[in-house]
Formats: structure tokens, C-alpha cells, sequence
């Protein structure tokens, strides 16, 4: 049998890093949902992941981790500053998440943007070889697809969004429009977590870059490009796996013990404000003052895992967080009760699922999410059928997961609604809705993610 063709990866950071010093340095694997989707794919075809590895300096040495080969990209510190918190996370993030923040237009950006994507596609090019698949990911190198088949013009060529596409009234804002589709449409085909997401794509496509076709397939300089929503998962396997084993029931065990066996409400997010935050602590505190919850009876465990910290709208939204925090836990805990237990910090994989075994209700409300994979770790860890979802429809996840209690976050009174009926819900209800979640998750993880979209590029 054929072997399947080798893989170039191309995302933003290496899925790996250096640690220990001098001769004992050596790579790491990271943890992280891009990785273990991809390690995968990877182990099986072989294959080489280019990326940043997060500092400021020349490219480090190749490596080699789990059967794939590191080929590092260098930032200077400047283009760490212009290309990665500017253009990157200053201007197309919150422009391409509605806009919750205001996105701000440099254009002393743009050309390290440039620059750096110039840079990624010619260490793609250099590791590539014939009829191997190249998969370029994420809005910080939509350039790069164009830029790669510059160079290598039958190169197979997938690109994968993992944020939202915005809708046109959004994306004409940008003064570079027009190259970011270019770039992106140098790609054979081009994935979307939503089938919204790719409709906005097909029309400023057309709008803007001179694009013809329908909404699955696009036509420009005499090439098709292929168009799909291919939403992401989790490996579910997994998953099950360290949510089953013994020192992960025996911690979940301990923090319901600790928690003084009160109803856990747990939300698990970066630090980031399209992640809705704010807004749930103050649905969990407008509960309190009106009686309709109690300190008795429930408790709201926050994981905020610390992230961006020098982009702007991050040091507000923190502090937006820890003032609520403490404004409800001022007004509302007891000895021994606390009412908002808030950890600024990134747990152990094991220590998370402990915290998504142990909670009752899992809110994740986001104001825009790409997909959220938080709510699908949740989901799989719930090996006893219980449990309630309370999702945002913002999230890409809300299109699978419909047996979700799902929410717009900014309607506060229908959260509030939502998040005592997910208090209050019967057992019975509990193991009807979270058999259907389950389902969806193990019907569509990771894997099938993986397979679905190579198989479209390999095409
Ligand atoms: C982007 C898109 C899209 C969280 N806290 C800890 C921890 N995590 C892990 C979770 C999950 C991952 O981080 C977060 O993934 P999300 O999908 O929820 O969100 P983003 O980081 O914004 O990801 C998003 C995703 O890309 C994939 O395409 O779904 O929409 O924004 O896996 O488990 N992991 C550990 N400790 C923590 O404290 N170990």
C-alpha cells in the first residue's frame, strides 16, 4: 500500500519547548489543543512542524520530538511586538471576534506581518518535498498559503482558521483586505469551524479579490479553491482515559470534599475578554443578591489561565475580573464558604479534568469563540452522565452541541435563568441531555477532524 504523503505543518508556535540549559538543552512536547490534534497525523505520515518557539532572537537549532522534525522561526523583538501582539492579536483578533474590543489599525504592522509570513513560507518551502501536504494554520499566517505556492506551485496546500471569519460589514474595515484574501486563497482548500465563517469567506472572496463560484468552491488565476466548514474536536480517547483513572476520581473526590459538597459551577478560559468572564460573574452575583441561588448551596470555581498580558483589553479585562471577584466574595462568603474561588494560573491536563469531574454545571460563555474546546473536554469527562452544559451560541461548539442549555451570554436575565434551571435540572434530564453531547463529541473527534481535512487537501 501507498504510504500516505508526508506532512509540512505550519502554525505560529512550535508544538514543542527548549528546556534545561547548555548541553543538556533539549525539546519538550508543549501541551496544547493543536498539538495533540496534530502528533497524531503526525507520528503516522511522518513529518516536519514549522513555528516560533516564543522569544525574541535568531531561530533556534532544529529538533526533533515524537517523530517530527522542529524547524524553528526567528522574531526580533520588534517584529515580536509589530507582527505578534500588533497585527496579530491588536488588530485581526478582536476584529475577527465582532469586534468586542476595538481593533486598531497600524501600518507600521503590516509589513512586519509581512515579513514574518514571507519568512515561515520559505522555511515551508525549504522543508518541502514532492507531493508532500502542506497544512498552514490560523490568522496569523494567511498570507503564507499565496507566499508557499510562489515558491512550490504544485504544492498541495490547506489552510485552517481556528478563529471565527467575520461577517463583510467587519472584515472592509481592514485596509489590507485584499492581499490577507489573496493570501489565503493560494491555498487549495481552505477550512472554517463553521459553515458561517466559510459563507463570510466566500463573499468577501468575491467582493474583494476578484474570486468566481459557489459557496464550496472558488475560482482565481485559473485554480479552484476548495471552501469547507471542518470544525475541530478533542481527542476523546484520551479524554475518557484520564478522567477514569483512580488519582483523577480521588483529587475530583477531594475538591467536591474541600468545596464542602456545595454545587459546583466551573468556568475553565484564558484570560481573554472574548471569552464572556465578566458577564457570567455577574449573572452568579445578580443570583446571590436576589436570593435565587445561595453561598449554602452553590459555589463558582473560575480558571483563568494567564494570557497576552502587554496586548490591549487584556489588563482590563483582568482587572474587571478580580474586582468582581472580590466585590462577591466581600459581600457574600462565610467561614469555610466561599463563594467565587478564582486561580489565575494553568493547571496539570490531570488537575482540569479533576476540576470537570467535580463540577455540576460547566459555563462557558464565551461573546465569540472559534469553537471552544473546553466545552468538549467537559462533555468527555462526564463518563457517569451527569453534568450540565451551559454554552453560549457564539461558540462554533453550539452548532454540535444542541442539547446544551444554550445562551446568549449578554441577555444577563435569560443567563441567569438558564444557569439556575442548570442547578435546579433533574438527573433524568442531566443523563438524556449528556448522552446526546457525548455522542456528538465521540462521533466527531479529533481524529475524524484531522482525516476529514487532509483527505480534502489530498483530493
Ligand atoms: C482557539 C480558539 C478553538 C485551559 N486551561 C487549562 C488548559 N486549558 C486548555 C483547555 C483547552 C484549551 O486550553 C483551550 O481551548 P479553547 O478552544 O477553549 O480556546 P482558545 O485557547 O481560545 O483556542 C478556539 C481553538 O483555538 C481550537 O481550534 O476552539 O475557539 O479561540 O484544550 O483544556 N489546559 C491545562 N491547564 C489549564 O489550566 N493543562
Amino acid at each position: 500500500m501507498k504510504s500516505p504523503p508526508r506532512l509540512v505543518v505550519v502554525a505560529n508556535r512550535l508544538p514543542a519547548s527548549r528546556v534545561g540549559h547548555g548541553p543538556g538543552i533539549r525539546w519538550e512536547r508543549s501541551p496544547g489543543g493543536l498539538v495533540s490534534a496534530m502528533s497524531p497525523v503526525l507520528e503516522d505520515r511522518g513529518g516536519v512542524w514549522i513555528g516560533w518557539d516564543g522569544g525574541a532572537g535568531p531561530a533556534p537549532r532544529p529538533g526533533r520530538v515524537g517523530g517530527v522534525d522542529l524547524r524553528g522561526v526567528g522574531l526580533s523583538r520588534s517584529e515580536v511586538e509589530k507582527y505578534y501582539h500588533g497585527f496579530c492579536n491588536t488588530t485581526l483578533w478582536p476584529l475577527y471576534h465582532d469586534a468586542i474590543v476595538n481593533p486598531e489599525f497600524h501600518r507600521s504592522w503590516w509589513e512586519p506581518y509581512i515579513d514574518v509570513n514571507r519568512r515561515f513560507a520559505t522555511a515551508a518551502a525549504r522543508a518541502y518535498r514532492r507531493n508532500n501536504l502542506v497544512w498552514v494554520h490560523d490568522y496569523q499566517l494567511q498570507l503564507a498559503p499565496r507566499m508557499i505556492r510562489e515558491r512550490k506551485p504544485n504544492a498541495r496546500i490547506g489552510f485552517f482558521l481556528h478563529i471565527p471569519f467575520p461577517p463583510d460589514e467587519l472584515f472592509a474595515w481592514l485596509p489590507w483586505r485584499s492581499a490577507i484574501l489573496r493570501g489565503l486563497l493560494g491555498s487549495d482548500v481552505i477550512g472554517f469551524q463553521t459553515q458561517a465563517s466559510a459563507e463570510n469567506f466566500v463573499r468577501v472572496a468575491k467582493r474583494y479579490a476578484g474570486a468566481e463560484g459557489t459557496e464550496r468552491e472558488l475560482t482565481i488565476d485559473r485554480r479552484t479553491v476548495r471552501v469547507m466548514a471542518c470544525p475541530i474536536s478533542i481527542p476523546a480517547a484520551e479524554f475518557e482515559k484520564i478522567a477514569a483513572s483512580p488519582s483523577v476520581r480521588r483529587k475530583a473526590a477531594e475538591i467536591k470534599q474541600q468545596l464542602g459538597g456545595r454545587k459546583m459551577l466551573l468556568g475553565v478560559d484564558r484570560l481573554d475578554y472574548t471569552k464572556g468572564i465578566p458577564l457570567r460573574l455577574h449573572a452568579f452575583h445578580e443570583l446571590l443578591q436576589d436570593r435565587k441561588l445561595s453561598v449554602h448551596e452553590c459555589v463558582m470555581v473560575q480558571i483563568a489561565v494567564p494570557s497576552r498580558e502587554s496586548v490591549p483589553g487584556y489588563e482590563e479585562t483582568r482587572r474587571e475580573v478580580e474586582l468582581t471577584v472580590g466585590r462577591i466574595n466581600g459581600e457574600f462568603s462565610m467561614p469555610g464558604k466561599v463563594a467565587v474561588h478564582y486561580f489565575r494560573r494553568s493547571l496539570s491536563r490531570e488537575d482540569l479534568v479533576a476540576y470537570y469531574l467535580a463540577a455540576d454545571v460547566m459555563l462557558v460563555t464565551p461573546l465569540r469563540d472559534g469553537m471552544n474546546l473546553v466545552a468538549k473536554e467537559y462533555v468527555m469527562c462526564r463518563d457517569d452522565g451527569t453534568g450540565v452544559l451551559v454554552l453560549s451560541e457564539f461558540a462554533g461548539a453550539a452548532r454540535e452541541l444542541r442539547r446544551a442549555l444554550l445562551v446568549n451570554p449578554r441577555d444577563v436575565e435569560t443567563l441567569k435563568k438558564t444557569i439556575v434551571q442548570a442547578v435546579r435540572m433533574r438527573e433524568s434530564d442531566q443523563r438524556m441531555r449528556m448522552a446526546m453531547l457525548r455522542s456528538n463529541v465521540r462521533r466527531h473527534d479529533v481524529h475524524d477532524w484531522s482525516r476529514a481535512f487532509l483527505e480534502a487537501i489530498d483530493d
